[in-house]
Parts: structure tokens; C-alpha cells; sequence
């Protein structure tokens, strides 16, 4: 009786060694045929989340071209950031239209619906009801579901004034739990124009109490402060490789500049600080910046300060090579935008 279960043990673990030496083998094959024809494996995409303040400085609009070209990144949600939400949502609703991505879903974010600026003109006539693709009037909720629903970590950037998302943690706090941030906040030891004096950064600013509450949730947290973020500009032969593609949606960001900028000149020949598209960088890679981990603390009145006392968090503080993130900007602006990736 021992014997016989013995035999019939060794038996089975024989069946089931075979199985899986010919599983292994049958992907191996796999593999090799993949690569005899070329074909890459299909890389990992990070699912994030956008929050933006799209419509007043032009830096969001082309922070959003960059991410809908940047194939690392599967964008799961864009919802607009304070106030305005149907100015806002209208303005990513017709880029992403523009990039051919109406898969992604918009959100309309904490505040008023009314409102307008500097690139109102593009969207006029534009009917948000048009859109082909979701769109949420709760953009809080929205960002909640998707962090608390999403089998992965969700990378959640965002590069505007920080209303929504401190509602988002107030709501749910355990989103912090399964997401990590990036954003554009902050001056920690130069200010705007790469001042040597700091600034109470706008996106801090205008509304601090958010921002605290963004920035001290217990997730992982990278930020662009002005010190890198506020140094980035095309001009010359790299600002007219975007200015004249024909791409659909490099052409949409420069049309947008065009509206918006009161300087007229300035849309021939340069872009203005590109802030945001830092932001985007972060979502996927830091590798042309330094960063250093430093404890900040946000005060009351807008300022990002090294203190003991504050959150540790991972900040770029300054450029490895800046030279080289502005080629990327424009190899990823005049390229194409990334297809959707295959929904599960
Ligand atoms: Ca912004």
C-alpha cells in the first residue's frame, strides 16, 4: 500500500514536471518567435492620473501633449483643477480629441462651473456633450475610484493648485495608500527665473491648505520645485520643430499658444516656462535630474521650506542635463501620441 502510493506520488510529480518543462518550453518558442520577428514585447505602462489647471498658464496644455506622447505612461483619467471645471474639461475633452485619445475619461473637478481664460476662444462653440468619451462631473470621485479600483499603484500627477486631490484624501484616505504623487510645487532654494530668492510658488499659494494636505499624506511624494521646473523653455531650432509640425496635436498646443499669449511675438520664436511638462517627466523617469530627499514643510502663506518637521519626500532640485529633457520635449511633442493601450 505504501509502495503503491509512493509509485502513484512519483508518477504524478513526474506528470506534473512534464507539464511544466513543456509549458516552459512552449514559451520559450514563444518568446524566440517574438523576437525572430522583431516585434518588442509590450512594456509596462504606468497608469496615471492627470489633475491640471489647464486654461490659465499655457505650461498645462503642452504638460499635456507630452504625457499623450510619452509611451510609458497609460492615462487613466485628466480632471481639471480648480474651479472653472466647464472651461477646463472642455479644454482637455477637445485635445484629447485633437490626440485621437477619447478613450481617456474627463473629470470636472472641485469649484465653480463658470469661468473662462486666456484660451476660451479655442473652445467656443465646443460642446462638452460632443465628447465621445466619459465625463465625470464628480472628477473627485472619479479619481478616487480609479486609484481604489486599479490592480496596480496609481502614479497621480498633478501640477496645479491642489483643491481637488485634498478633497479626494478627505473623502478616502486610503488613496494614499495605493498611489504615489508628482507634482509641480514648490521653491526650495530658488525662486522664479531662477532667482536666488525663493517664491511662495502659485500652485502652493493658491491654496495652501491643500497643498498641506496633499503634500504630508502618507504616500510617496516627488516634486518639481522652481528650481528645476522653472527653468525650462524651447526657443531657437527647437522651439520651431514644434511650432511648424503638422502634427494634429502639436499644432493644437501652438494654436492654443497663439490664443493665449498677449505677446504676440513670442509664439514665432519661443515657448514660455514649460513648467508642467517637468511633472510629466517625473511620472516615468528622473534620470536627467538630481534628486535629493529633503524633509519639507508648506506654511500657511505659500511657502515650501526645508524643515525637520516635514514630510520627507524625493525633490529635483536641480538639472543633470536640461539640454537633454528639452530634445526629449520636442522629439515627444513632434512625434505621434501613443495608441491606447489594449484594455484588460
Ligand atoms: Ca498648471
Amino acid at each position: 500500500m505504501v509502495v503503491r502510493t509512493t509509485t502513484f506520488g512519483t508518477d504524478l510529480w513526474a506528470s506534473v514536471i512534464g507539464l511544466a518543462i513543456a509549458l516552459l518550453g512552449f514559451w520559450v518558442f514563444r518568446s524566440d518567435a517574438r523576437a525572430a520577428e522583431g516585434e518588442p514585447e509590450a512594456p509596462k505602462r504606468i497608469p496615471v492620473i492627470l489633475d491640471t489647471d489647464i486654461g490659465d498658464d499655457i505650461d498645462d496644455t503642452w504638460a499635456l501633449a507630452l504625457a499623450l506622447k510619452s509611451p510609458e505612461l497609460d492615462i487613466k483619467l485628466v480632471v481639471g483643477d480648480q474651479g472653472k471645471t466647464l472651461y477646463r474639461a472642455k479644454l482637455i475633452a477637445k485635445l484629447l480629441e485633437a490626440a485621437g485619445r477619447t478613450d481617456i475619461p474627463v473629470g470636472m473637478g472641485v469649484g465653480p462651473q463658470t469661468g473662462g481664460g486666456g484660451q476660451s476662444a479655442w473652445v467656443e462653440g465646443y460642446d462638452l456633450k460632443s465628447y465621445p468619451g466619459k465625463v465625470h462631473e464628480d472628477g473627485v470621485q472619479a479619481i478616487i475610484d480609479t486609484i481604489m479600483k486599479s490592480p496596480q499603484p496609481i502614479t497621480l500627477i498633478a501640477y496645479g493648485p491642489l483643491p481637488n486631490v485634498a478633497a479626494a484624501l478627505e473623502r478616502e484616505p486610503k488613496i494614499a495608500e495605493k498611489a504615489r504623487f508628482v507634482g509641480m510645487h514648490g521653491s526650495v532654494r530658488k525662486g522664479y527665473g531662477g532667482s536666488e530668492k525663493v517664491s511662495a510658488e502659485w500652485n502652493v499659494r493658491a491654496d495652501a491648505k491643500a497643498c498641506q494636505k496633499a503634500l504630508s499624506a502618507p504616500w510617496d511624494v516627488t516634486i518639481t520645485p522652481l528650481d528645476t521646473c522653472g527653468l525650462v523653455h524651447l526657443t531657437g531650432e527647437k522651439y520651431k520643430k514644434v511650432r511648424d509640425s503638422k502634427d494634429p496635436l502639436a499644432a493644437a498646443v501652438i494654436a492654443n499658444y497663439r490664443i493665449w499669449s498677449e505677446d504676440k511675438e513670442a509664439p514665432e520664436s519661443r515657448s514660455s516656462t514649460l513648467f508642467d511638462t517637468v511633472a510629466i517627466y517625473l511620472g516615468f523617469s528622473d534620470e536627467l535630474l538630481k534628486i535629493e530627499k529633503l524633509p519639507i514643510r508648506v506654511t500657511d502663506d505659500g511657502f515650501t521650506v526645508i524643515d525637520p518637521a516635514g514630510k520627507m519626500m524625493r525633490v529635483a532640485t536641480e538639472w543633470k542635463d536640461m539640454g537633454a529633457f528639452e530634445d526629449l520635449l520636442v522629439r515627444r511633442l513632434t512625434g505621434p501620441t501613443v495608441k491606447p493601450p489594449a484594455r484588460q
